[in-house]
């Protein structure tokens, strides 16, 4: 079984973030989501998150495509995700293009192109448009 592992924050959740979750389990069998907690979004990121941690983590089980959701709470947690799931395959948009080189020595790592035009920056600026 190939195992693929990818990282993020998935709030608001939108087509975007589905096109990667696609793309990600394309590259293998079984898809980890590690998915950032809302302490380290603040802490980490400056990111305050619409929906809360468990929610985010119940709207990603609901995606045909993920197979596990795991906590994401520190940048240096991803060798050890890598090493304790037997990953063969890390994959995160190619805003992060080279980011992650150093995970090489230890799995597979794939930059899959973004979707352009939808953010939940510009999702927000939107709706506050419109209200
Ligand atoms: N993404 C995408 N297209 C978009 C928006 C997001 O492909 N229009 C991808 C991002 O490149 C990322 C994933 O969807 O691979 C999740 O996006 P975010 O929740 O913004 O993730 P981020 O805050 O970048 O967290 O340790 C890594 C970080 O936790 C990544």
């Amino acid at each position: 079984m190939k195992k693929v592992i990818t990282y993020g924050t998935f709030d608001l959740l939108h087509y975007g973030h589905v096109n990667l979750l696609r793309r990600a389990k394309e590259q293998g069998d079984y898809l980890i989501v590690a998915l950032s907690t809302d302490e380290f979004n603040w802490k980490e990121k400056q990111k305050v998150c619409y929906f809360e941690y468990e929610k985010r983590k119940q709207l990603l089980e609901a995606i045909r495509y993920v197979d596990l959701v795991i906590p994401e709470e520190s940048w240096d947690q991803k060798v050890n995700d890598v090493q304790e799931f037997k990953v063969d395959t890390f994959v995160i948009g190619d805003d992060w293009e080279g980011k992650f080189d150093f995970l090489k020595e230890y799995c597979e790592v794939v930059y899959l192109a973004r979707t352009p035009e939808i953010s939940t920056t510009q999702i927000k600026e939107t709706l506050k448009k419109k209200s």
